[in-house]
């Protein structure tokens, strides 16, 4: 494998070869789940979990609020695979190497993704605790030249040059919002285009507020890689943000974003997220 630019197909293929041997069927959905968001694996029921560190190629986790493994099992009858614990680019990783599940997800196969995060709202109509739909994303690393396609393409993954304009497939926003409708949680549940920094550093007052002006609603420091990484492979995409803190936009604010409230909001949220996630699996499959 080349280690500037990601993996061989051949590598990948061990690494899920390695995971095909430990479980009994292979999942058609994959939800990775966000900061404080590990929870909504508990819905896994009969679920084997996989540890990072004993998966061929794989890297570890290190962000505290995060497990580190995968969870093999069911939700509502349906296979699927979650990650609890994903790979940021702040702890060191290059981007194909924080996307590189999802690629194994694709060898496993995988026809779904459930990307969720947690983000800093910057609509100011969002508030603590809502849940936005992404309906789109604005690449902001790859504007800088940093995309985890970056690098020789392996057709047997997908195309040199993937459209992006779908990449939130519209029949699963769609059955998002009536399913919101169902639980009635409608009110909280938001639809709005979300950005990922690269972090570890929360955005400044300027930052926030040019992110504002070119308009994105979520701010957080992940996801859209690994939906480009996906949509590279043809599985499709579900974006879920939980929107954990308010972003600063003017100076004479005195509160500052951190990590412990993120979590706070996750465990706020966890029992709601996990019924809503559980719906948003059932029919997708269905669809
Ligand atoms: Cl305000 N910014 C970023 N980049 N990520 C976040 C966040 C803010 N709040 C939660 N995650």
């Amino acid at each position: 494998g080349n280690e500037k630019t990601g993996y061989s197909y051949e590598t990948l293929v061990e690494t899920a070869n390695f995971l095909l041997s430990r479980i009994s069927e292979k999942p058609n959905i994959g939800i990775i789940c966000g900061s404080g968001m590990g929870s909504l694996a508990e819905s896994i029921t009969d679920g084997v979990r996989i540890p990072y560190e004993d998966i061929p190629n794989f890297p570890i986790s290190t962000v505290e609020g995060h497990h580190g493994q995968l969870v093999f099992g069911h939700i509502e009858g349906v296979s699927v695979v979650a990650m609890q614990g994903r790979f940021h680019y702040y702890e060191g990783y290059p981007l194909w190497k924080c996307c590189l599940p999802v690629r194994v997800m694709k060898l496993l196969g995988v026809k779904i993704l459930i990307a969720t995060n947690a983000a800093g709202g910057l609509n100011p109509n969002y508030k603590i605790g809502d849940l936005m739909i992404v309906r789109d994303h604005i690449n902001m690393m790859g504007f800088a030249g940093n995309n985890p396609l970056h690098g020789p393409n392996d057709e047997r993954f997908g195309p040199r040059f993937p459209p992006m304009n779908k990449a939130y497939n519209y029949e699963f926003r769609k059955i998002a919002k009536e399913v919101a409708k169902e639980l009635n949680i409608d009110h909280i549940v938001r639809e709005g285009v979300y950005t990922c920094l690269g972090g570890p550093n929360f955005e400044t007052v300027a930052e926030l507020n040019m992110l504002k002006m070119v308009g994105v609603d979520a701010v957080g420091m992940s996801t859209v890689h690994e939906v480009i990484t996906a949509r590279h492979c043809d599985i499709k995409v579900f974006g879920l943000s939980l929107i954990t803190n308010e972003c600063i936009t003017n100076y004479d604010q005195d509160a500052e974003a951190n990590h412990e409230e993120v979590l706070d909001v996750g465990r706020m949220r966890q029992e709601m997220l996990r019924k809503y996630v559980s719906c948003l699996v059932k029919k997708f499959s269905q669809a």
